[in-house]
């Protein structure tokens, strides 16, 4: 990843957690449903998401993936208002090539191999990115997809974000097996293990998952191992089932601090960078006032 795409990444990823933040504030004073946050995930979506093109390749989100939604081209505005029951938003736009973020847990799964599998008949050379948690791992619907996708070979990736949490299960609930990721051997996939914390390591391992998937190679299944640093959603209260030292050592390893030390270390030179925030935005009140803070969404 050069320095310009990991200026654009950071950006996502302080605009998941402006938006995080803002959502939860309009739901404590009742103007939004329930929101689960993405705070501390936002590499492990980010970084993914950054390998696919919104252009031709397909997204099918869990729950957790605001980012990976926008930048996909999802308005900001639909977002929302699914968060308030709006069912008109739900409706994904034309050209936007995405499937509705889908709360019941796992059952995204064999949409997407569906999908990519329609894709592969069709010998389009798109690929499907999907997202689960590691609580959806243990789901019938997650061995039923990982298992078709292997015998058809669909152009797929699947990360599962491991975030240590199903709610209150804690991760080392949900299986007795090392990793989730060493499963993908018996389904005929390639599986792959990765800091998602760290943008880059998601990056390069979502990349060779999409190009072996471009190519033919077929499926591939990631585990990101990444904190859920918030509560589970608007309802929940980690309080009562974690303790707190995990959240403090899950900030020495913040997503976004660590991109910001590595483009502050001198890397980056000081200019702004072309195709992002349109036409000379700096990111001051009034370019954000003009909606340019943020590098435009990239619909199809
Ligand atoms: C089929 C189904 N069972 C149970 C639930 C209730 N539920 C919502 S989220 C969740 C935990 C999922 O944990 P995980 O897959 O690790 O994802 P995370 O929330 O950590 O991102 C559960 C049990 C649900 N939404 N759907
Ligand atoms: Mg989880």
């Amino acid at each position: 990843m050069d320095d310009q795409l990991a200026l654009e990444a950071l950006r996502w990823m302080m605009l998941s957690q402006v938006l995080d933040d803002r959502a939860i504030k309009l739901n404590r004073v009742g103007q939004l449903g329930v929101y689960g946050p993405v705070l501390g995930q936002e590499a492990s979506v980010v970084g993914s998401h950054l390998a696919i093109d919104p252009a031709m390749d397909w997204l099918v989100p869990a729950y957790r993936e605001q980012p990976a939604m926008l930048r996909h081209g999802y308005p900001l505005a639909n977002l929302l208002a699914t968060y308030i029951g709006r069912p008109s938003a739900v409706r994904i736009p034309d050209g936007v090539r995405m499937l509705p973020r889908q709360q019941s847990v796992g059952s995204q799964l064999p949409h997407a191999v569906g999908l990519a599998w329609g894709l592969r008949l069709r010998r389009s050379s798109a690929v499907v990115l999907t997202y689960a948690g590691e609580g959806a791992s243990s789901e019938g619907d997650f061995h039923e997809a990982c298992n078709l996708a292997g015998v058809v070979g669909a152009p797929l990736a699947i990360i599962v974000q491991n975030n240590g949490w199903a709610i209150s299960t804690p991760s080392a609930r949900q299986t007795a097996a090392e990793s989730i990721a060493a499963r993908a051997l018996g389904y005929g996939l390639a599986g792959a293990v990765v800091d998602g914390n760290d943008l880059f390591a998601v990056y390069a391992a979502a990349r060779k998952a999409v190009e072996r998937a471009r190519g033919g190679g077929g499926a591939t299944l990631i585990e990101s191992h990444t904190f859920r640093m918030g509560f589970h959603n608007t309802t929940d209260n980690p309080g009562r089932y974690r303790d707190p030292k995990l959240e403090k050592e899950a900030a020495a390893v913040d997503p976004i601090r660590r991109v910001q030390l590595y483009l502050a270390s001198g890397r980056v030179r000081r200019r702004r960078p072309s195709g992002l925030g349109e036409g000379g935005c700096g990111g001051g009140r009034r370019c954000r006032r003009r909606g340019r803070f943020f590098p435009p969404a990239r619909a199809g």
